[in-house]
């Protein structure tokens, strides 16, 4: 599990690595996917540092509303407003960075095959 110290994505929340931040609110943070699999795919992050969405909800509900809200509004701007959000929680669900993030999936109509 990564401690904050080593994690990929509280170091884009800092600054100390560089990434192209697409949209932000108090407590959230949205940048492109790496490897996006739609035209829209971005992921949306806490600022804070939670492995999954459950320690997410459990700690900071209020973060996670506006990790949700963050997730709406890049929709609104990059495509027709309508979207996937996935929460991989767990490796076998394919979560391999554990600082909790949103994908938000569209700009096309979406099929539905996840397993
Ligand atoms: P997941 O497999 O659900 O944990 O998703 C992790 C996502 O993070 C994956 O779709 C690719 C993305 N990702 C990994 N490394 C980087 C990176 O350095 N920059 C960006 N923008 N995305 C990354």
């Amino acid at each position: 599990m990564s401690l904050p110290s080593d994690c990929l994505f509280c170091q884009f929340v800092s600054g100390a690595l560089a990434t192209e931040i697409v949209g932000q609110n108090r407590n959230a943070i949205a940048f492109r996917d790496i490897n996006p699999q739609a035209p829209l795919h971005v992921l949306v992050i806490p600022r804070e540092h939670y492995a999954d969405v459950a320690a997410l909800a459990l700690a900071n509900p209020e973060a996670l509303a506006d990790v949700v809200s963050l997730a709406q509004e890049v929709a609104m701007d990059e495509a027709d407003g309508e979207y996937r959000l996935i929460f991989n929680s767990g490796p076998s669900a394919g979560q391999s960075v554990f600082h909790v993030h949103g994908h938000v999936i569209g700009g096309t109509r979406l099929g539905w095959s996840p397993a």
